[in-house]
């Protein structure tokens, strides 16, 4: 266990923790919801580790209530949750599924009585299956419709939401669900998918444009970020490594920065239009980072489809998910922003960070993860110094408050500060949820400095 005191954050602080609904909310078929692209991707055989699917997962459209009370008694002032585009509207356009609404309705209200802001993240991946039929984020049209889908939702929840997030890790979604095939919705594109990464941008920045016309509240996106460690000494491997944080961390940030596409990306921009960068690069008010771990990178092999070839980052302990422990990567990350946009860079909010282990409950059903606590330490320390670095960093969620369904992973990898027992539901705290609870409880008592 940790034992030196945590350092005190600044005043008004955001302690949260995130979800997202295709991973929590199971009820799939239920009050009108409609099928997503992950729908489809987990009901096809061999696409998920242990074929299982997000039909019931955690069952949260249902237990909502009892989850929000685990975040009450945690402490939080802040839940990141994801509003379900094919909950609210079945065909992603056109006649609003009213109970879908409904339930967001009474997420949001638990949530404000017990006193913590709802974060709603508006697409995190489940694209309504008509929409996908259609070409999904291939297809420019796409882009209006999610911001009809967000004004439509903002008219509904705008008076009580605190903080809207447009995408969650638009990188990720183009690069395992168009670029590889391992996320929904399976295309194996690789560098043809960059479509995909301007139509979701140029979603986004419409998306705010209507956010911000219901006068509803901060806007932000969240970006998965992963620092980048040169294996090799070769101008090759320099190189490489180039190029590959020109695609994970630029690709997503210089646009929305005002700066347009990394170039050295050689990337067929013709979907780019005249007006589209500027609409992208609407003024934010938080950049979310989801932190992880690093990514090392050498030259590519000869056969290589890609310009970079990622290798193991050894030397670290790790994860249940086989990720690097990394904490000082985060340092480095919320430092390698602050010297890369200076003053156009907005308040930053950890908007995920987490890890797997494999949880399970002793005789007396208890649930000790001391790695977790860990993790979470080392993590909450390393934002500590970045701020003492001079990075804005105003809030932290932890991913995530519940073990839940890990998309192509299925049930095998737990992330949750609560652990969930996907046979009967019950939800049982870890011993992380105890320690973190404690360090908010302390963190919200101590004076403002
Ligand atoms: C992501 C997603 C989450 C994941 C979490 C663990 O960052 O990939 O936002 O849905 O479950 O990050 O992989």
């Amino acid at each position: 266990m940790p034992t030196a005191p945590m350092p005190q954050f600044p005043a008004g602080f955001r302690w949260g923790v995130s979800t997202s609904a295709y991973q929590i909310e199971g009820a799939a078929d239920t009050d009108g919801r409609g099928p997503s692209s992950w729908d489809t991707f987990a009901r096809t055989p061999g696409r998920i580790i242990d074929g299982s699917s997000g039909d019931v997962a955690c069952d949260h459209y249902h237990r909502y209530a009892e989850d929000v009370a685990l975040m009450a008694g945690l402490g939080v002032t802040a839940y990141r949750f994801s509003v379900a585009w094919p909950r609210v509207l079945p065909t992603g356009a056109g006649t609003v599924n009213a109970s879908g609404l409904d339930f967001y309705d009474r997420l949001v209200d638990e949530l404000l009585a017990h006193g913590i802001d709802p974060v709603a993240t508006l697409f995190h991946w489940d694209l309504p299956q008509p929409l996908e039929d259609a070409g999904g984020w291939l297809n420019r049209d796409t882009a209006p419709r999610f911001a009809a889908y967000a004004d439509l939702v903002a008219a509904r929840l705008g008076d009580r939401v605190k903080l809207w997030i447009t995408l969650n890790e638009p990188f990720i979604h183009m690069s395992l669900g168009h670029g590889m095939g391992v996320h929904a919705p399976g295309r194996t594109l690789l560098f043809d998918a960059f479509p995909v990464a301007h139509h979701q941008l140029l979603g986004h920045g419409l998306a705010v444009a209507a956010l911000r016309a219901r006068g509803s509240g901060p806007v932000g996106i969240a970006n998965n970020y992963s620092p980048v460690r040169t294996v090799g000494g070769s101008r090759a491997d320099a190189a490489a490594a180039a190029t590959y944080e020109a695609l994970h961390n630029r690709l997503f940030t210089d646009p929305l920065l005002g700066r347009g596409y990394p170039t050295e990306l050689g990337f067929d921009t013709a979907a780019v239009r005249d007006g589209d960068l500027a609409v992208i690069a609407a003024p934010l008010d938080v950049l979310g980072v989801n932190y992880y771990h690093p990514t090392a990178v050498r030259a590519p092999e000869e056969d290589s489809p890609l310009p970079f070839d990622l290798v193991p980052l050894t030397g670290y302990p790790r994860t249940a998910f086989d990720w690097p422990v990394v904490p000082d990567g985060l340092r480095e990350l919320l430092g390698w922003l602050h010297r890369s946009y200076g003053a156009e860079l907005p308040p930053v909010q950890i908007t995920e960070s987490g890890c797997a282990y494999d949880d399970t409950p002793d005789a007396d059903g208890r649930v000790h993860d001391p790695d977790r606590i860990a993790y979470l330490d080392g993590h909450l320390r390393a934002v500590r110094a970045a701020i003492d670095d001079g990075v804005d960093v105003t809030g932290y969620f932890v991913w995530s408050l519940l073990d839940n369904w890990e998309w192509a992973e299925g049930f095998t990898k737990r992330f949750g500060l609560v652990h969930v027992d996907y046979h009967t539901q019950r939800r049982t705290p870890k011993s992380s949820y105890a320690w973190l609870r404690d360090v908010i409880a302390a963190a919200r008592r101590e004076p403002p400095r």
